[in-house]
């Protein structure tokens, strides 16, 4: 294993990703409304150790903070989310200008700080109220009206914003929210609820992408999958054929779809039953030229044969090796294969690592600073493996470590940290950990 990172181009984007309703807490505050994650968060039983993202990292308030420390590492970008609720409290209708305000001032913060702002506009918060309303992304209309908050944002920060990406992970949140209960809302229906969820998003993504391109002049608009190669547990065929319905539903349902305009014909058939309403028009509607793909990655898919999820019947084997606190293997070459999976299968004019990182236990040792060793091992090996990608001709054109800082996150809580900023919740303060002084410096030597 290559114990330095070389050179990366000199227009190499190096970024930190977060998402609203894992660091912004404030959640009542400026006329925001409730969201999804404001709901399942309270229910209890759902988060572990009931933890919520009530307060989160309090960016809300400390966003300035966090710039200069952006700024400390040398960031050329940052990726962030918007929360819907906070523009449109009832999700359509009476526009929140104070939510939009907010944006507006952390985008001339950073830009201020020579800082680009990448915008996610959906990362899981849907406002309740359309949750309440026809079960959120169940129902068609709710494309409208994505599509008018969409409008709403990139009418307000289009002058400044140029990257946008509409969802990040649409098969975390539908098969997370729908069929396995572990995301909001929290369903355990069957495979048509995630289906009929991603239609819609698939959906709402097309009619989106043009709405960006209207409002904003040189726009660059993306969408963010996470992809899982899926490598078969054994020869055998019964595994082989396991790991390709699970490469079906967890990847080609979703590049077929928005890179090709097609749902892939061996999960039609085995999803037949399950399908939703697709009207005539919808492949070519969902089916938009991107600017580039963003590709969040953290660990490898080893499939069996298996139970899990009918009808795609499979089974996650854990080889042995190094874990994540969160349970996650690491295994640095994943990234460089799910690099050429896509390249080699869609060819995306672009592609970013939108996401990458690894939660561990922290502490905070007597001189003050957090030693992260592994994180530092584990963001070295797979930019390694990024490089490599690289220069067997895949265009990436930057990387994103998850997280900027620790914060909630989702279902498992605050205690899986994955920043490269360490937060200690009771005072909100933030310290720079060495996996932190590490990618600064990675950035300052590659300038
Ligand atoms: C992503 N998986 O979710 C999200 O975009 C982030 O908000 C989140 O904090 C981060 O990864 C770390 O979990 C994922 O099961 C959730 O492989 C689940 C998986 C991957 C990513």
């Amino acid at each position: 294993m290559t114990s330095e990172v070389g050179r990366f181009p000199g227009n190499f984007i190096w970024g930190a990703a977060t998402a609203a309703y894992q660091i912004e807490g404030a959640i009542d505050e400026d006329g925001k409304g409730k969201s999804i994650w404001d709901i399942f968060s309270h229910t209890p039983g759902k988060i572990e150790h009931g933890d919520t993202g009530d307060i989160a990292c309090d960016h809300y308030h400390r966003w300035q903070e966090d710039i200069a420390l952006m700024r400390q590492l040398h960031l050329d970008a940052y990726r962030f989310s918007i929360a819907w609720p906070r523009i449109l409290p009832r999700g359509r209708g009476a526009v929140n200008q104070a939510g939009l305000d907010f944006y507006s001032r952390l985008v001339d913060g950073l830009l201020e700080a020579g800082i680009t702002p990448f915008v996610t506009l959906y990362h899981w918060d849907l406002p309740q109220a359309l949750q309440d309303e026809g079960d959120g992304w169940q129902r068609r209309g709710i494309i409208e009206d994505f599509v008018q908050y969409t409008d709403i944002v990139t009418r307000r920060l289009g002058d400044r914003v140029k990257q946008w990406t509409t969802f990040n992970e649409p098969c975390v949140f539908t098969w997370g929210g729908y069929v396995f209960g572990e995301d909001a809302p929290g369903w355990r229906k069957s495979p048509r609820a995630a289906l009929t969820a991603l239609h819609h998003v698939f959906l709402a993504h097309g009619a989106a992408a043009q709405v960006i391109r209207t409002n904003v002049a040189d726009s660059q608009v993306g969408i963010v999958l996470d992809i899982n190669v899926a490598e078969p547990a054994s020869a055998a065929s019964e595994d082989i054929a396991a790991a390709y319905r699970f490469d079906g539903y967890q990847n080609r349902w979703f590049l077929d779809a928005l890179l090709r305009g097609e749902y892939p014909s061996d999960m039609l058939e085995l999803f037949a039953s399950e399908l939703p309403e697709i009207r005539a028009g919808d492949m070519q509607q969902m089916c938009v030229p991107l600017d580039y793909l963003g590709i969040n990655t953290y660990r490898r898919s080893v499939i069996a044969q298996g139970n899990e999820l009918a009808p795609v019947n499979y089974r996650r084997v854990q080889p042995p090796g190094e874990y994540t606190h969160i349970g996650w293997e690491v295994y640095p070459k994943g990234i460089y294969d799910i690099l050429k999976y896509v390249h080699k299968g869609y060819k995306p004019a672009k592609l970013y690592i939108t996401e990458n990182g690894a939660a561990f236990i922290d502490e905070v040792s007597a001189d003050g600073r957090i030693h992260d060793e592994r994180r530092v091992a584990y963001l070295r090996e797979y930019l390694s493996y990024v490089q490599r990608a690289m220069s067997e001709g895949v265009p990436v054109a930057g990387y994103f470590v998850w997280s900027l800082m620790d914060n909630f996150e989702w279902a498992v809580g605050r205690d899986k940290r994955f920043g490269i900023i360490y937060v200690d919740y009771p005072t909100q303060q933030r310290i720079i950990k060495d996996s932190g002084y590490f990618y600064a410096q990675l950035i300052a030597h590659n300038r």
